[in-house]
C-alpha cells in the first residue's frame, strides 16, 4: 500500500511543478442521474455477459485473428457485424483486479484486489463491496454465474454470497487444475501443511447456502468445464424465460487461461493445433448461446456482450495473441490492456459500428445500472461512467477519454486518448519492472506496439502531462480521502469514516 502511495505521489510531484488544482470531478465522479427513465417503456433488457481469460485482442476474426490463429471465428465474427466492436476498450490487467473492477465499478486497488493472490489465502472481495450481480438482482434481475471467479474462496466470499442466485464453477484459476497431476503435491495435501495447498473444486452453489463441491478441478475436468457452463447457462436462460424476471447472466469461461486445452470434443479439430481448436469451440459455444435466444425469442431484449478479462496468456506453448498491439497480462502494455468488445443490442446499440472510443471494463457497472434501474452505490468512491448514451448511438464520444493503468498494485502510468505517459514498465509480466525518474511517452497512432518513448514527435507533446495530470491527481487525492482495503481484509468490513 505505502509502495503504491508512494509511487502516486512521485507521479503527483513530477507534474505538479506547477501547481494544478485537484479537480473535483473525476473523483467525485458522481453516478450519473439515470438516463434510462428515458428507455421505452422501462422494460429491463436481458444481459449476457461472456468475460473470456487471458484472451487477447487479436484473436477472433473481426479482430484480425480467426484464420490467422488457426481457425475462423464465424459466429462471433456475425455478432460483431449485428452490433458495436470497440478497438479501445481497456480493463485491469490481471485476473482478479480485472473482476473486481468489473464487479464493483471500482479501481481494484480499493477493493484489495489490486493483485492476484500470491500469499494471501484469504483474499477476495469482502461482502461490503456492492457486486454488479447484487445491483442487478436489487433491480429484480435473476442472476446466474458460470465459470471462473477469482474474487475469494473462503466462506462467505462465493459469487453466491454477493449477489448471484446461482453458480457453477471454479473459485480462483485454471492452472490449479495442474496440481493434482503433481506427486509432490498430492503428498502435501495428505500433510495437511497448508488449509490453501488443497485441491481447487467445482462448486454448485445457491444463494442463502454454502456452495457444494460437486468434482476437483483436474486436468479432466478442466477439459469440460465450459461444455458445462454453456449448459448451464443456456438452462438458467431457458428457466428464467418462463418468469417475469429480467436475468443476467455472466459466462466467465477458462478455456483460454493455461493450460490452454480444447474439450475432447473439439480436440484436432481445427487441424491447427490447440489454440485453432480452442477458437473453434468457443465460437461453437457462443453461436449454442444466440441460437438459444434466437429459439425463445428473446434475443432482441437481451444485451449480449463478448469480451476478455485481461491481455493475452503468456506462458509458451499456450501464449495468446495481442495483434497490433504489444505485450501480453500483467504488463502496462496495450496488448494488456485493449481487448476485445463486442455489445449487441438488436434495434438499440446501432449495427456494423467500430468505435475506437476508450471505455473500461468499469464503466459495464454504472451502464448496466442505468439500463437496468439499479443503484450505483453513494456511499464509496464509485469509478465507473455510464456509458449508455454512447452504447445506444447517441452520442459519438465516448464520457472517459483517459484512466490510470495499475499493475497489480503498483501505479504504472496514465493513458489519456491516444497517449500514454508511463513511469513504470515491464515487458513481461514474470520480470522484473523498470522505474523511470523521467515517464516514457507514447503517442499509440504513430507508436501502436509502444517502442519509442521519447522521440522528437512524443518531445513536441510534453504537454499531454498536464490533461493526465487531471486524471491522475484526484486519483491520489482519492485513495488518501477513502484508503483502499487491504488484501486479506476479513468480513464484516466496515470503512473507516
Ligand atoms: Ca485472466
Ligand atoms: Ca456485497
Amino acid at each position: 500500500m505505502h509502495e503504491k502511495e508512494g509511487s502516486i505521489r512521485k507521479a503527483g510531484a513530477w507534474i505538479t511543478a506547477g501547481a494544478i488544482l485537484a479537480s473535483a470531478t473525476v473523483m467525485a465522479s458522481a453516478p450519473q442521474e439515470s438516463q434510462a427513465k428515458s428507455l421505452p417503456s422501462g422494460e429491463k433488457p436481458n444481459i449476457v455477459l461472456i468475460f473470456m481469460d487471458n484472451f487477447g485482442y487479436g484473436e477472433l476474426g473481426c479482430y484480425g485473428g480467426g484464420i490467422t490463429r488457426g481457425a475462423p471465428t464465424p459466429q462471433i465474427d456475425e455478432l460483431a457485424r449485428q452490433g458495436t466492436r470497440f478497438t479501445n476498450f481497456n480493463v485491469e490487467v490481471q485476473c482478479t483486479p480485472s473482476r473486481a473492477a468489473l464487479m464493483t465499478g471500482r479501481y481494484a486497488i480499493r477493493s484489495g484486489c489490486g493483485s492476484v493472490p500470491i500469499t494471501t489465502g484469504m483474499y477476495g472481495l469482502t461482502q461490503w463491496e456492492v457486486t454488479m450481480a447484487e445491483m442487478l438482482s436489487d433491480a429484480g434481475y435473476a442472476t446466474g454465474m458460470f465459470g471462473k471467479w477469482h474474487l475469494g474462496h473462503t466462506k462467505g466470499r462465493f459469487p453466491t454470497d454477493q449477489g448471484f442466485d446461482e453458480w457453477y464453477g471454479i473459485p480462483n484459476s485454471t492452472d490449479e487444475s495442474l496440481w493434482p497431476d503433481q506427486p509432490q503435491f498430492n503428498d502435501v495435501v495428505k500433510e495437511k501443511l497448508s488449509p490453501y495447498a488443497v485441491p481447487e473444486y467445482i462448486y454448485d452453489g445457491r444463494k442463502g447456502s454454502n456452495p457444494k463441491k460437486v468434482k476437483v478441478y483436474d486436468s479432466a475436468a478442466r477439459l469440460d468445464i465450459d461444455r458445462e457452463c454453456t449448459n448451464r447457462a443456456k438452462d438458467f436462460i431457458k428457466s428464467q424465460v418462463k418468469t417475469a424476471k429480467p436475468f443476467f447472466v455472466f459466462l466467465p469461461y477458462t478455456q483460454t487461461h493455461m493450460p490452454v486445452v480444447p474439450s475432447i470434443e473439439f480436440a484436432g479439430k481445427s487441424g491447427n493445433g490447440n489454440w485453432g481448436d480452442v477458437l473453434m469451440q468457443i465460437d461453437s459455444y457462443i453461436g449454442e448461446l444466440l441460437d438459444t435466444l434466437d429459439e425463445l425469442g428473446i434475443a432482441d431484449k437481451t444485451i449480449f456482450i463478448f469480451t476478455s478479462d485481461n491481455g493475452p496468456e503468456m506462458l509458451p506453448g499456450h501464449n495468446g495473441w495481442s495483434g497490433p498491439w504489444r505485450g501480453s497480462y500483467f504488463t502496462g502494455l496495450e496488448g494488456s490492456l485493449r481487448v476485445p468488445f463486442i455489445i449487441r443490442w438488436p434495434n438499440r446499440v446501432p449495427a456494423d459500428r467500430v468505435s475506437n472510443e476508450i471505455v473500461h471494463a468499469m464503466d459495464l457497472y454504472a451502464t448496466f445500472a442505468n439500463i437496468a434501474g439499479g443503484d450505483v452505490p453513494h456511499d464509496r468512491i464509485i469509478d465507473s461512467i455510464d456509458q449508455t448514451d454512447f452504447f445506444l448511438g447517441k452520442q459519438e464520444k465516448s464520457n472517459r477519454d483517459g484512466f490510470v493503468v495499475y499493475v497489480g498494485n503498483d501505479l504504472f502510468g496514465i493513458k489519456w486518448r491516444n497517449w500514454k505517459m508511463m513511469f513504470k514498465e515491464v515487458e513481461r509480466g514474470t520480470d522484473a519492472k523498470k522505474t523511470y525518474d523521467f515517464p516514457r511517452f507514447y503517442n499509440l497512432y504513430s507508436d501502436p506496439k509502444e517502442e519509442y518513448p521519447l522521440t522528437r514527435d512524443t518531445a513536441g507533446h510534453f504537454w499531454v502531462r498536464w490533461p493526465m495530470a487531471e486524471i491522475l491527481k484526484p486519483h491520489g487525492a482519492s485513495l488518501s480521502e477513502e484508503p483502499p482495503i487491504k488484501p486479506g481484509t476479513p468480513d464484516p468490513y466496515v470503512p473507516m469514516k
